[in-house]
């Protein structure tokens, strides 16, 4: 039988608001389990605890560094360690800084796992090019192995291939940024090119490009800063100019057809931004689209014919 596995991931160190931490009790309060009882049995895994992943007083250019690095090799590490033959697996955040675990652990099942990066930020800058500090805008480079070798993160072992990457929907990149995706051809699909061109074409090319055998797992590390400002207001960073609702919709929908989408992380919101009219807004219409995209991926009845292991 097919699973939903769902694990709640409150990290918080890769950005200075603190109560995106809170955002996997609200799904649960929201009853987003129960909604996703209703198109496959729900197993609960709970929600990580990082209480006890500590910083060390260093100067780094990335804020909370080791918290970061500890919180996201447990993420990683139980990840790995579940059994994910026949199970999609939603993993709720917390802010972006924890892709780096969840996608390291995937990919010690599925390492030739093709990444879906929705999101309006590139989150690929290196520890060398952040302007900020802030975690959370570097995970890519990370999965990337592009950073020199550090001894906070000398745990990470899997690395992700730039041609296994799509970006959908980014419109606010970084100088640096920009030079690291030319340089390492990454496939790079802007908001405003989805409004022009539609997802539909711009998802079969790249899965084309990354998987010509469209035989790879996929997964979509969903940050719901993608969503237009109009959109969506509970979430730290928003950007103007983002991809027409039904166009972010159909990225779900479409993923879910090829019978490939196995895994999604649903990461950025934050119920103290906003009134509490604008927080149950943005978590009710980001529940509808993880309800609309796993219903779809567990329609599909080759869904757990396509799992790999390593
Ligand atoms: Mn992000």
């Amino acid at each position: 039988m097919q699973r939903i596995k769902v694990l709640g991931i409150p990290f918080h160190f890769g950005q200075e608001h603190q109560d995106v931490k809170d955002a996997p009790t609200y799904f649960r309060t929201l009853g987003l389990l129960e909604q996703l009882d209703k198109i496959a049995y729900v197993s609960d895994l709970g929600d990580l605890d990082f209480s006890l992943c500590k910083n060390a007083p260093v100067f780094s250019s990335i804020k909370n560094e080791l918290k970061a690095s500890i919180a996201n090799e447990l993420i990683s590490k139980c990840i790995e360690s579940e059994d994910l033959r026949n199970n999609f697996l939603l993993n709720l955040g917390g802010d972006h800084g924890m892709a780096l675990g969840t996608i390291h652990g995937l990919l010690s099942h599925k390492q030739d796992m093709v990444v879906i990066w929705a999101d309006a930020h590139g989150d690929i800058n290196t520890p060398a090019t952040t302007l900020s500090g802030n975690f959370h805008g570097m995970p890519l480079s990370f999965l990337l192995s592009l950073p020199k070798k550090r001894r906070a993160f000398n745990w990470l072992k899997n690395t992700l291939s730039a041609q296994k990457l799509i970006y959908f929907g980014p419109r606010d990149l970084d100088a640096s940024e920009k030079e690291i995706i030319e340089e390492l051809s990454i496939q790079y699909y802007s908001s405003e090119e989805i409004n022009r061109i539609g997802t539909k074409k711009l998802l079969d090319r790249a899965l084309k490009i990354a998987d010509p055998q469209g035989r790879c797992p996929l997964h979509l590390s969903f940050d719901v800063d993608v969503f237009d400002t109009k959109d969506i207001h509970s979430t730290g960073t928003k950007v103007d100019h983002g991809p027409r609702l039904e166009e972010i919709f159909k990225l779900g929908k479409l993923l879910g057809e090829t019978g490939r989408l196995q895994s999604m992380d649903v990461v950025e919101l934050n119920p103290g931004i906003g009134t509490q009219e604008q927080v149950l807004n943005t978590f009710f219409l980001t529940m509808e689209f993880i309800e609309a995209t796993l219903k779809k991926s567990i329609q599909q009845k080759d869904f757990f014919a396509m799992s790999t292991s390593a």
